[in-house]
């Protein structure tokens, strides 16, 4: 069995993973050809993004049929080939399930819009107000309001996301006995983990007005959640010792997370929180250009580290996934520093506590797409988002100036394999253009050249599971007020570990408030660094300090 404290989850994005059939769109079968280049990496779990049949108007998130695979991903075969080669690699597979809501087109919204009570109460349906209205003023996380209206029933029904993406009812536990279902299902198929999407929304509260914003407060974290979620743990995964889970957490609070998370909460393994994504946003706004806060995300990072530890509970701690631009673009430096800043990034999270994810191509130090018309852009948020814009006021170059920083489409561009055409992702036309710079950033220049981005992160993940102090020990941040060094500690029995980052491209001399005697490094992004105080970080440098000798505390 594997623990998930020492594991490394990879996610995957399907779609633009490795096209081996020349339709433009990655599938099932592409992931089984790398299954050798991602044991090389070293990592434990891959998360696969979902690939349900779909009407694909969210690139998957909107399911309509759950035990079936989309046929522009593959086959129930292909997918039995997966686990079973992953299996003998030594790989576990973690699926992606949306159960917010589902596709318009699933056949229980059918059955709902086709006046089947027993179907229309699968969702949440209200009337309209009393001006004709929408119920509520709450927004969609797409924009627009979040209610869409249906005139044979004279009522709206709630969509949190696309209007094609209705929300389910889960007071009803008809539905909460559906989704125990369909995981079972899935543990049936060898699937040994699983990623709940936006899980934490599920439980609506009251559906009034929200005058203060945008009517999140009434669903996130809502009043039963923790309900649900301890029934579906007892009705499904939580049979099975070895499978881990983690939960998407969306807008949430650390009090929740150290529920959702605690080792005895019966609830999930571990959670995704945003709020470190969101230094770069003006509050929950995220269409703007802010520069990013460097010692707000310190904060953040540093308190939820110390808040989870101090209630037994556990992160998934991460920088990239297929909503978020690429971080070498975000925090760190697309040009001369490019490496370095990659390495020190990766360093970062993967020496907290907490299970580090990797999203494609982070390995490989991917950059943002670069994007130079609207029309390469293919994600229904930056659509949304870019009218909304517009209809503001905006000019076409200001808001397009945004989605260029912000656009999920950042994440989505292809894998990028080696210097072939489209680098080396499909023979036909992608469904989204690759990204211009492949020749210079792609596997095959980095897999087995000691210095690369994929080799420093292959060592990172190494590292978590030669020295146990990594994923046992404690945390303790170091010289926290600093305005660009991040560093923390880690202890666990004999084992110390000290990361040391200078964040910035500007070098800079930094104290380090632990006495390095009996620290060696042992990882560096500079090849002769060196474990000195005062310490003169060079830019973006990165180390890795181990005494495995005792404290000095
Ligand atoms: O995302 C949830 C979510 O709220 C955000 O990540 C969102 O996409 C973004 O912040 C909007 O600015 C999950 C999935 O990861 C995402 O791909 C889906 O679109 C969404 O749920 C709906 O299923």
């Amino acid at each position: 069995m594997k623990d998930f404290k020492s594991s490394t989850v990879y996610q995957i994005y399907p779609k633009s993973f490795l096209d081996t059939n020349g339709d433009g769109l990655g599938e099932l079968q592409g992931v089984i050809d790398k299954l050798d280049y991602l044991k090389e990496l070293g990592v434990d779990y891959l998360w696969l993004t979902p690939f349900f049949v779909s009407p694909q108007n969210d690139n998957g998130y909107d399911v309509a049929d759950y035990r079936e695979i989309d046929p522009r991903y593959g086959t129930m075969a292909d997918f039995d080939d997966l686990v079973r080669e992953a299996d003998a690699r030594g790989i576990r597979l973690m699926l992606d399930m949306v159960f917010n809501h589902t596709s318009t087109q699933h056949r229980w919204f059918q059955k709902a819009l086709a006046g089947d009570p027993v179907y229309k109460d699968y969702y949440i349906f209200r009337k309209g107000k009393p001006d004709g209205g929408p119920p509520t003023n709450w927004e969609s996380k797409f924009g627009g309001n979040a209610w869409e209206y249906v005139p044979a029933f004279d009522e709206y029904y709630l969509h949190l996301f696309d209007k094609t993406q209705a929300d389910l009812n889960w007071e009803n536990p008809a539905v909460r006995r559906e989704v125990q279902d369909i995981v079972r299902f899935w543990m049936d198929k060898g699937v040994k983990g699983f990623r709940f999407d936006v899980i934490n929304l599920i439980s609506k509260g009251e559906f009034t007005d929200d005058n203060e914003g945008d009517g999140r407060r009434f669903y996130t974290d809502g009043p039963r959640i923790h309900e649900f979620l301890k029934e579906l743990n007892r009705e499904s995964f939580g049979r099975d010792a070895e499978i881990i889970t983690v939960g998407e957490m969306s807008s949430t609070s650390m009090e929740n997370c150290c529920d959702y998370a605690g080792a005895d909460s019966g609830e999930l393994s571990m959670v995704f929180s945003f709020h470190h994504l969101k230094v770069d946003f003006m509050g929950n706004e995220k269409w703007v250009l802010v520069p990013a806060d460097f010692l707000k995300l310190k904060n953040i990072l540093f308190s939820w580290q110390q808040g989870m530890a101090a209630h037994n509970a556990w992160n998934a701690v991460f920088w990239c996934n297929h909503d978020h631009p690429r971080v070498v673009s975000r925090f760190g430096d697309e040009g001369i520093y490019w490496k370095e800043s990659a390495k020190m990034l990766a360093s970062v999270i993967h020496c907290l506590r907490g299970t580090p994810y990797i999203y494609q191509g982070e390995e490989l130090g991917m950059t943002n797409a670069h994007f130079t018309d609207l029309s390469q852009y293919r994600d229904v948020e930056s659509f949304n988002h870019f009218q909304i814009l517009r209809d503001k006021g905006m000019s076409e170059s200001a808001a397009y100036e945004i989605l260029k920083v912000h656009s999920r489409d950042n994440s989505r561009t292809p894998m990028q394999w080696d210097e072939r055409e489209n680098a080396g992702f499909t023979a036909g036309t992608p469904w989204i253009s690759v990204n211009p710079n492949y020749r210079n950033i792609n596997a095959q220049s980095q897999v087995g050249d000691p210095d690369s981005i994929f080799s420093y992160y292959q060592a990172l993940i190494r590292l978590r599971k030669e020295h146990p102090v990594l994923a046992q020990g404690d945390f303790e941040p170091l010289d926290q007020e600093h305005p660009s060094v991040l560093a923390y500690r880690r202890d666990w029995q004999e084992e110390s570990l000290l990361c040391i980052n200078n964040f910035y491209r500007k070098p800079c001399r930094w104290n380090c408030p632990v006495p390095l005697e009996g620290y060696r490094v042992i990882l560096s992004n500079y090849p002769d660094g060196e474990p000195n105080n005062p310490m003169e970080l060079r830019p973006y440098e990165s180390l890795i300090l181990l005494r495995d000798g005792g404290s000095s505390k």
